[in-house]
């Protein structure tokens, strides 16, 4: 990990080096996943680049195949979690008023129940 782009103080890029601990669920070279530690959904797992990037338009604009992985693992974990037939939620908080609280992209898996309607 410590050739990848990270920042000392990013929680994400932490659980990427283990440094602290996440229920990983996935990880692909470019990729992890882990469950979100304030589920929303029975199933709720982010998945993370492994490089540090601040956000999804950020992630698209310097390394849009690592987008492309992202959705990937995304179809990977919702079958492994039994929800790629019910139904899921990929969500990208992008910036203050969208909700974003932690600074390092991530693409939201939610599922295992039926989701309303976006705020
Ligand atoms: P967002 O609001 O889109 O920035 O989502 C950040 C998510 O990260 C939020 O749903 C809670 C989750 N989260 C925050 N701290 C931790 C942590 O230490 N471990 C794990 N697994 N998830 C965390």
């Amino acid at each position: 990990m410590s050739s990848l782009p990270r920042t000392s103080d990013c929680l994400f890029c932490r659980i990427v080096a283990r440094e602290v601990p996440g229920t990983v669920v996935h990880e692909t070279d470019t990729t992890l996943a882990f469950r979100d530690i304030t589920p929303q959904a029975p199933t709720h797992v982010v998945l993370v680049p492994k490089a540090h990037v601040e956000n999804a338009a950020a992630l698209a604009a310097t390394a849009p195949g690592v987008l492309d992985d992202l959705f990937l693992a995304a179809g990977e974990v919702a079958r492994a979690e039994g929800i790629a037939d019910s139904g899921y939620r990929l969500l990208f908080n992008t910036g203050r008023d969208a909700g974003q609280t932690v600074f390092h992209a991530h693409l939201h898996v939610l599922g295992g129940r039926a989701l309303g309607p976006l705020a």
